[in-house]
């Protein structure tokens, strides 16, 4: 079977997310990888059908209880969708070691997740911190794991004052030399990510793990 982006299986698991079947999502999801379709293509099409959810908040079409509720199915059906991303695990760890944390403030956690299995699929081993962290502590954590990379997730714009406190800490703490630095989430942008000292910048996932591979090879 092909599948094409604009294959109707996953156009239909886009439209159920963005008209908020949520019951329905997770179900079509779990019949799209049951048919073969890439776990990947999938998670992209849920991945759209959320982001348009959270332009329709922006635009005040849907209020937070319908963001929850978006966020729940993602949950659902990233839980079916999980193992069959990390199933081609090979080399588990060899490839460095990432900590993965969403600042101070920030408590989105889909795109963190996302990022993190698609991490270990490809041979990292990455210490998931969780969310609302402290610079501080996500550096303390970083030199507890032995860490190469410090991933910082800021989908808040009202978090990345927190986000950028991590180079700067890491300078006056004299570990900038230490680790190296990624920066990613909706808040992020590439020109951010320079101007706020990180060494990296992805906007997806894929381009994620990309990025990862680069950051510790650099060292
Ligand atoms: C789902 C969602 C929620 C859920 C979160 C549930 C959860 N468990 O995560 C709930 C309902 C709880 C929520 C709450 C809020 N939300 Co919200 N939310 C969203 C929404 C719709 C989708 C986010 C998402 O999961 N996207 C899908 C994932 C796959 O994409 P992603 O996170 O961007 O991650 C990908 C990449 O960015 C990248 N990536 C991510 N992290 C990293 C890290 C590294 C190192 C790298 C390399 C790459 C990388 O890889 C990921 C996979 O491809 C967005 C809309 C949007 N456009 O982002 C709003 C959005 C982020 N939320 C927003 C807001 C305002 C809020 C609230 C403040 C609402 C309120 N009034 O209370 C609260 C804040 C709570 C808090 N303190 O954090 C705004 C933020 C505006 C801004 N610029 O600051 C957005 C943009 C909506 C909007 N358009 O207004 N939200």
């Amino acid at each position: 079977m092909k599948h094409h982006a604009n294959d109707d299986t996953l156009k239909r698991i886009t439209e159920a997310m963005v008209a908020l079947e949520t019951d329905a999502v997770p179900k079509l999801a779990e019949d799209a990888l049951g048919s073969g379709y890439p776990a990947q293509s999938i998670v992209d099409a849920l991945t759209v059908g959320i982001n348009t959810v959270g332009e329709k908040f922006e635009a005040m079409e849907y209020f937070l209880p319908d963001l929850i509720m978006a966020a729940g199915a993602m949950d659902e059906s990233m839980d079916i969708l999980r193992a069959a991303l990390t199933r081609d695990d090979v080399a588990v760890g060899k490839k460095g070691t990432i900590v993965l944390a969403q600042v101070q403030g920030d408590i989105h956690d889909i795109g963190r997740n996302i990022m993190t299995a698609m991490l270990r699929a490809a041979g990292f081993t990455v210490h998931d911190l969780g969310h609302d962290l402290k610079p501080d502590l996500i550096i303390d954590k970083a030199l507890d794991c032995n860490a190469d990379v410090i991933g910082l997730s800021s989908l808040l714009t009202t978090s990345l004052p927190f986000a950028e406190q991590v180079p700067r800490l890491l300078v006056a703490r004299d570990l900038r030399a230490r680790f190296q630095v990624a920066m990613g989430g909706g808040a992020v942008t590439p020109e951010y990510a320079v101007r706020a000292g990180a060494d990296g910048y992805a906007e997806n996932a894929g381009a994620g793990v990309k990025l990862m591979h680069q950051l510790v090879a650099g060292r």
